[in-house]
Order: structure tokens, then C-alpha cells, then sequence
């Protein structure tokens, strides 16, 4: 197989907006996949790294939450075989010792792996008429029609499903949902607190209802994103910026404070009044990425005397092998409308989806190829 031509969305040092652009794709090594890209969802990680803020090398493709149809495989490949429909998630060594107990989310590889731009011989399947374009972007760059992916970032799924949909369960949906279904493992008939009703949030609040939380609360400025958290299960939501001591707020709903806290916002005051909420052994998870030398919230007699408990959280704690089919299963039982939190662009308009995913105008953006048809 050659090299071939394939349309991406292209970022380049300096410039706020993606050039949608024809690129060259090699094909794939022996323990590379073509994937046919159908979906990819916009997540905040993506334009972090396109900001600058943190090194990488440009001009540079993004996309981690693809999904799509494998279109060609490597010699060494056994996991898929052409024709197979795909959710491409994060890249995992899978023989580190945290791979080896199914910790994939914490591959002691994970950033040479995931955030480098580059093969790890330092070569790029990606090209422009210029010259070397940065791909392997969470091990796939999916911000793209075609990607260059690996076995440990696929998971294999029904072919009867809507594929195109499925990207964000790579990366925002396994993040919350996982969040609350296995790194705090939310028991039935407990309290959550959920801070932030973005894609993670709301995810982690369909998580709470699949585990019969019976208080989900959530805090959110926008009030369509609060409706729709109580459309999937949220018991109460409540609009931080219109609370003068929120604490006291959430108090009032569980006096004795919440089993469990979950912050999406990575904002000082929110994660300070998510800790403040928690009843005795409790546990607040992360997942937000806060600026360096963010302060830690709470403080460490309130952390002993409560048996209190502080968690960062990667990818939902995810083992994608095992946790995407256990999601898939969620949506098929209609336990998981993912659908709900979706608007479908072109992948010509990623500037638009990206205007309208910052604005409060779209919760989750999923890019489709301009050859594609978009089905919501
Ligand atoms: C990322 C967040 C930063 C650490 C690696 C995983 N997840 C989502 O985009
Ligand atoms: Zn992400």
C-alpha cells in the first residue's frame, strides 16, 4: 500500500483558527491501523495543546476522540481486521507495570506515547507539500478523515451502531462516567456532587444515575446544560453564580454532606466549596487540569478528622478494553444517551464548533469527514 492523499485540520504556530487542509498519510507500519475516520469529538485537552501553552512541535493535526471503520492493518495486527468499525481512545503500552494490573489510564509510557507528535523512532505518518506534520497525537491525531492508530488505542464495537457518535466515549464520556462509576465507585442510594454540566460532567451524571445515586447535584452557570443534567438524572442543579455561600446551598439538600464530589471545572472557588460539601469519608475526584501552582482545595486537619479523601483522576480510571463495551452496553440499554450531548459539524467547520462549544452553543462538537453524512 502507498502513501495517500486524506483532508485534516491542520494547526499551525500562532494562528487561532485550524487550516482545513489536504495532507499525505503513509501507510501503515506493521503495528500501525488505517482507520477511516467517521466522528471525533472537540475536547478541551485538544485545544489546550493547540494554545502553545504546552510544548509540541507544528504545524500539528489533534483529535483523541475519534471513531471510524479500520481501512487497512498492519503485518503484526491481530486485535481488528479491515472493515471493523472502531472507538479510538487513549495509547497504553499495555507490559508497563500499570498496564500489567489493568491501570491503563496511568501507563508509565503514556506521555512519550500519547504527546510527543511523533512516532517514538521520532518519524510522523503525517505530511503537507511543506514538509513533516505532527501526528500520533494521543497515538491517532483523528482530526482527520484518515488516522494512523495502534491496537491499544482500539476498541472494537457493534457495527449496527451509530459509529460516527461514538468518539467522545474515547476520551469526555469514559472521563466522567468512569470518574463516578469506578474511581469513586459511587454506591446505590449515595450522594454525589458534580461541578461543571460540560460533556465530563454531564457524563459523570448519567455515570451517577446508571449507579442509582440517589442525590446527584449539580452546579452549572448555563441553564440549558442544568436542564438537560436533570433530563439525565440530576436531582438537583444549582447555579454557582447566583449562590452567595454555596456550601451552605448544598447543605441544605444533604445536611450531613455528599458521599462522594466530582470536580470538571478546575476552578479554586468550585474545588474548594466541592471539598467544603463533603461528609465524612468522602472523597473528591478531579479531573479538571488547573494552571500550575494551583493551591490545593481544603485543608489537611479537615482531610483527617472527616476521613476525608483528595483524588486525581485520569481518563475515568478507564480500562478502555473492558469499560467502552460496558458503556456500549449502557447505550444500548438507553442508559447512556450520548446523543444528547452531541451537535454534529463538518470537519471543515472546526473553527465553528469550536466558537460554538466555548460559547455555551454546542456541549460536545463531533467533527464528521466532509465526505460523510452526519446522522444528528
Ligand atoms: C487527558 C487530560 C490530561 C492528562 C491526560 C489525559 N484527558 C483528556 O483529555
Ligand atoms: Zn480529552
Amino acid at each position: 500500500m502507498n502513501s495517500k492523499k486524506t483532508n485534516a485540520a491542520v494547526a499551525y504556530t500562532g494562528e487561532d483558527d485550524f487550516r482545513y487542509e489536504t495532507v499525505t498519510i503513509e501507510p501503515p507500519r506493521a503495528d500501525e491501523i488505517l482507520v477511516n475516520i467517521k466522528g471525533v469529538g472537540i475536547c478541551h485537552t485538544d485545544l489546550s495543546f493547540k494554545s502553545g501553552a504546552i510544548p509540541y512541535p507544528f504545524p500539528a493535526v489533534f483529535g483523541h476522540e475519534g471513531s471510524g471503520v479500520v481501512e487497512a492493518i498492519g503485518d503484526a495486527v491481530t486485535k481488528v481486521k479491515t472493515g471493523d468499525h472502531v472507538v479510538i481512545t487513549f495509547r497504553s503500552c499495555g507490559a508497563c507495570e500499570l498496564c500489567s494490573v489493568g491501570d491503563t489510564a496511568y501507563c508509565q509510557n503514556f506521555w512519550p506515547l500519547n504527546i510527543i507528535g511523533c512516532r517514538e523512532d521520532g518519524t510522523s505518518s503525517l505530511s503537507n507539500d511543506v514538509g513533516s506534520v505532527a501526528s500520533n497525537f494521543f497515538g491517532q491525531s483523528s482530526f482527520a478523515a484518515h488516522t494512523i492508530t495502534y491496537e491499544h488505542n482500539i476498541v472494537k464495537i457493534d457495527p449496527n451502531l451509530p459509529i460516527e457518535l461514538f468518539g467522545p466515549l474515547g476520551c469526555s464520556v469514559q472521563t466522567g462516567a468512569g470518574a463516578v462509576m469506578r474511581s469513586l465507585r459511587a454506591r446505590k442510594g449515595s450522594s454525589i456532587l458534580i461541578a461543571g454540566g460540560g460533556s465530563v460532567g454531564l457524563s459523570a451524571v448519567m455515570g451517577a444515575a446508571i449507579q442509582q445515586c440517589a442525590t446527584i447535584i449539580v452546579l452549572e452557570p448555563f441553564e440549558g446544560r442544568r436542564e438537560l443534567a436533570k433530563e439525565l438524572g440530576a436531582t438537583h442543579c444549582i447555579d454557582p453564580t447566583s449562590e452567595d455561600d454555596l456550601v451552605s446551598t448544598i447543605k441544605e439538600i444533604v445536611p450531613n454532606g455528599v458521599n462522594n464530589a466530582l470536580d470538571t471545572t478546575a476552578l479554586p472557588e468550585i474545588m474548594e466549596a466541592c471539598f467544603d460539601s463533603l461528609g465524612a469519608n468522602a472523597i473528591l475526584g478531579l479531573v479538571g487540569i488547573a494552571p500550575p501552582g494551583t493551591p490545593m482545595p481544603g485543608n489537611l486537619d479537615d482531610l483527617f478528622m472527616g476521613g476525608k479523601g483528595i483524588k486525581s483522576i485520569v481518563e475515568g480510571d478507564s480500562n478502555p478494553d473492558e469499560f467502552i463495551p460496558e458503556l456500549v452496553a449502557h447505550y444500548q440499554a438507553g442508559k447512556l444517551p450520548i446523543e444528547r450531548l452531541i451537535k454534529t459539524y463538518k470537519l471543515s467547520e472546526i473553527n465553528q464548533a469550536i466558537a460554538d462549544q466555548k460559547s455555551g452553543a454546542c456541549l460536545k462538537a463531533v467533527l464528521i469527514p466532509d465526505s460523510e453524512e452526519p446522522s444528528v
